[in-house]
């Protein structure tokens, strides 16, 4: 446990330059689905969000799938992969440099609450010495029916949440549970980033992330200071992992993304 914590924390607060917080994004771009709309691009991409950088190589995620209507569907034949740039353009970094990153094309059929998910491939960190895997969800309501949001689709680790995660205005409180094999994950470390598109600049210290725990009943609740996109992840340790014939720690996340508005003008 303490080796853990001590990789853990170089990753946080500076083993290298710019390395924050990492974040896998799965990223539909809307949370709401309405006519005309009926397709949406879905990419899945592993970055320090706040920071627009670096992004990591991801190789082939595991599984892609989504759950709608008590019904999964595997989506990871659509997996098509896509170059993703080490920084967010807004960075300005001259790096031309490009890792691997994923996509797929969703088609809403019907109306629901859509949870996509993805269980990637361990990430091999070779500064931190440890594989990080983090199993990402995010909700897409179509066509406004609300039918399971809430619903626990039995990953390995995740993060089910207790506030509808869609339709949310800034300032809202974002509620989650977290399990882990089924069970809450009491005391557990959250960190949440906002997905910065450049409109946040400036930003150092403490202020990359935001970090919060999980009370004994293994839920959590953060107010969401404004409007964009934002990542919550619970870090925990699952079975280590061995490459070349070493035994590695492994970093086993669970991730939800959610997108909060703008208050309306004059409120
Ligand atoms: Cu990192």
């Amino acid at each position: 446990m303490k080796r853990f914590l001590l990789i853990f924390l170089f990753c946080l607060w500076g083993w290298g330059i710019n390395v924050w917080a990492h974040f896998l994004v799965l990223f539909p771009e809307k949370d709401l689905v309405s006519f005309p709309t009926r397709n949406l691009e879905i990419r899945i991409f592993f970055t320090h969000p706040m920071q627009g950088g670096p992004a990591m190589d991801l190789e082939r995620p595991l599984k892609v799938g989504v759950w709608v209507r008590g019904k999964h569907f595997d989506l990871s034949q659509g997996l098509k992969e896509i170059k993703w740039p080490l920084y967010a353009p807004w960075r300005g970094e001259k790096s031309s440099q490009k890792v691997r990153a994923w996509q797929f094309t969703y088609q809403f059929k019907r109306p629901g609450d859509h949870i996509f998910y993805v269980i990637p491939t361990p990430y091999f960190e070779p500064s931190e010495e440890v594989f990080i895997q983090q199993i990402t969800k995010v909700i897409v309501n179509a066509f406004g029916a609300e039918t399971g949001w809430d619903v626990y689709l039995g990953l390995p680790i995740e993060i089910v949440p207790l506030v509808r995660p869609y339709g949310l205005w800034a300032g809202n409180l974002f509620c989650g549970l977290v399990l882990k094999n089924g069970k809450p994950l009491s005391g557990a470390e959250i960190e949440v980033e906002y997905l910065n598109d450049g409109s946040v600049k400036e930003v150092s210290g403490p202020f990359v992330t935001q970090v919060l725990k999980t009370n004994q009943a293994g839920e959590f609740c953060y107010t969401i200071p404004w409007a964009g996109w934002w990542g919550f992840a619970v870090l925990s340790e699952g079975k280590p992992l061995k490459k070349d014939g070493r035994e590695y720690p492994l970093e086993l996340d669970a991730v939800i993304w959610l997108r909060a508005y703008p208050s309306p003008v004059g409120r």
